[in-house]
């Protein structure tokens, strides 16, 4: 299945490491459309010579075109949260990983009752374990 992970870029890098092992996890069954999103030399600085328009529209019809969003919520970030809020428009399934220790999930997330399969870990290990009882 085609899998779209969403996961923090501007708002922030410091789970890059945690993004990389969910994506080589998913992508042994799965197709990952946003491997860039787990390269540790995306920085903030990084794609620059991307127009942000193309990088919304690219993304955005990535996203149309998955059969699923994982999105990992832990560091907050405001795309994340649009992309969250597009996938919710368009009724794509979602699932959202968020490390409680990190930060507090946004009640525009939680609050949401389209967003049912939210998972809360505490470490990579768990994260893994989670993503093997729900994608297999
Ligand atoms: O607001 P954020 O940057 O944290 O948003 C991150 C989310 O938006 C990710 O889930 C991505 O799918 C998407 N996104 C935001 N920026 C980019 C990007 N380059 N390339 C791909 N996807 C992106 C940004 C260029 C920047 C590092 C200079």
């Amino acid at each position: 299945m085609k899998i779209y992970f969403a996961g923090s870029i501007r708002g922030g890098r410091s789970d890059v490491d945690i993004y990389k092992k969910i994506i080589d996890y998913l992508n042994t069954d799965n197709k990952i459309l946003t491997e860039h999103i787990g390269d540790y030399s995306l920085s903030v600085k990084g794609q620059n010579q991307l127009d942000n328009d193309y990088i919304r529209n690219r993304d955005i019809d990535w996203l149309k075109e998955s059969d699923l969003v994982v999105a990992d919520t832990s560091n907050p970030s405001l795309g994340v949260g649009y992309e969250l809020a597009y996938a919710e428009k368009i009724g794509k399934p979602v699932i959202i990983l968020h490390n409680k220790k990190k930060s507090q999930l946004s009640a525009m997330i939680e609050g949401s009752k389209y967003f049912n399969d939210i998972n809360y870990y505490s470490d990579v290990d768990e994260v893994l374990e989670i993503l093997k009882r729900k994608i297999g």
